[in-house]
């Protein structure tokens, strides 16, 4: 792990809680203000809708909502069985507030918690932080719904399964959807160690059926015509199951769905890994775990075309949307764009991650901008130093920038490159 540069003060404050920092602290002022927001439990607004509707698919499930995202990288990783040198865990894709604390990746995070509670059944949304690019579709807070559901290990536990499997197959007979299925297993995609392969599949079996159950739900009305949008009324729903891998389910897969002439990845899942419910002190138990991405099918659904709109405070967005209704976001005006680039040299032996420049602009520009883009990058043939060159698109949603203005934020991002990263701007 590499350090992202000097740090300002010696403890930062989340949600009126100081901590102290040290030398891989590299969550920003601006990731700390949406910690506060939680979109996804505000009345009306497109991920509460979203989230209400996948809970109405599981309404005997337990619904959750509400742990902090302050969370130990043992808790994030090393618990769901994460080796030790995963990507994931770097400073330039995740949060962390100090090396002890982080902003959860994902929703996985509480299982093995939610199934040490004894939940058998349950639902958890929350809001997730990963490090990454800037445009449309990245935003670095998004919004997860992790699902589980564990049977009783034993006769009873298979028929229960099994006799759920005959149910749903009946359901989506009847149903417009058009499945392509992968094997319940393959020699890449294993059942695991000490399962039953009988058992496991007929889990997995449980797990494509539900799910598909609950696209049909989201995307489904679409198609009868019971939601205002662009889905032919005749156009059947295609769902497409493919292979994965997550270190802890197996077997592992991810869905697409179809949708306006595209796949759409909706969400991972599989069998949950045996060391998972050991871990929970959770005996004779076999079953299923999903995680799915809200924006993403909140961005088809409604057709919102940029991920920025879901922080709008703007009356014109927010008044649209109604609590239980999907219907298409009618775009108010598109302001003008303002491309700015920066070219500089980073220090012979200090590295600089895209994600960390993305970072930088991120905090000065906020949601002022609309992408970055790597444009250029070479090394000198004689000084074999590195030359990188942006380009910032700023773009408001809400207004038109003035010049002033944004030359102000341009120069504010190349003083903190100075300052931060000691880059030599070109
Ligand atoms: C996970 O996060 C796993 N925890 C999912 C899981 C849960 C697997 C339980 C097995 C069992 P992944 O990183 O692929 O996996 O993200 C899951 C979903 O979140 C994706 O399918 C996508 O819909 C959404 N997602 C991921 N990254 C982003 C992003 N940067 N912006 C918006 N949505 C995203
Ligand atoms: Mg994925």
């Amino acid at each position: 792990m590499s350090s992202t540069g000097p740090l300002l003060s010696k403890t930062i404050e989340i949600m009126g809680e100081k901590y102290p920092t040290d030398n891989i602290t590299n969550i920003t002022p601006s990731i700390i203000s949406k910690v506060p927001l939680r979109l996804h439990a505000r009345p009306n607004h497109p991920l509460s809708t979203l989230r209400s509707l996948i809970e109405s698919t599981y309404p005997d499930f337990a619904h959750l909502s509400s742990l902090s995202p302050i969370v130990t990288p043992f808790k994030n990783f090393d618990e769901l069985s994460f080796p030790a040198d995963h990507p994931g865990r770097a400073v330039t894709d995740s949060y962390y507030i100090n090396k002890d604390l982080m902003l959860r990746t994902h929703t996985s995070t509480h299982e093995v918690d939610t199934f040490r509670d004894g939940k058998t059944k349950w639902l958890l949304t929350a809001d997730v932080y990963r490090r990454d690019e800037i445009d449309a579709s990245h935003y670095p807070v998004f919004h997860q719904v992790e699902g589980a559901k564990i049977f009783d290990a034993n006769a009873d536990g298979l028929k229960e399964v099994e006799e759920d499997n005959a149910r749903l197959e009946a359901l989506l007979a009847k149903e417009n959807i058009v499945i392509e299925d992968v094997p319940n297993v393959s020699d890449t995609n294993p059942v695991q160690e000490g399962h039953d392969p009988k058992f496991s599949g007929a889990v997995a079996r449980n797990l494509k059926l539900s799910l598909n159950t609950m696209l049909l739900k989201i995307f489904g009305q679409a198609t009868r015509g019971i939601v205002d949008n662009k889905v032919g009324k005749e156009e059947p729903l295609r769902v497409r199951w493919i292979e994965s891998y997550f270190p802890f389910t197996s077997p592992s897969f991810e869905v697409e769905v179809f949708y306006q002439g595209e796949w759409l990845e909706i969400l991972g899942c599989g069998v949950v890994k045996r060391a998972t419910l050991d871990t929970a002190g959770v005996q004779g138990k076999i079953g299923w775990a999903f995680g799915l991405g809200l924006e993403r099918i909140a961005m088809v659904l409604y057709s919102i075309p940029d991920i920025r709109l879901f922080w709008s405070m703007d009356e014109r967005f927010l008044s649209q949307f109604e609590q239980g209704r999907i219907t298409t976001f009618k775009p108010y005006s598109k302001y003008p764009s303002c491309f700015k680039d920066v070219s500089f040299w980073l220090p012979q032996y200090a590295s600089l991650h895209d994600n960390d420049f993305c970072d930088v602009v991120r905090d000065i520009a906020g949601d002022l901008v609309e992408d970055v883009k790597k444009i250029d990058q070479f090394v000198h043939p004689k000084t074999n130093r590195t030359s990188n060159c942006f380009r910032i698109n700023y773009r408001s949603m809400d207004r038109s920038l003035s010049n002033e203005e944004v030359n102000d934020i341009q120069d504010q991002v190349v003083l903190r490159l100075k300052d931060q990263f000691q880059v030599e701007v070109r």
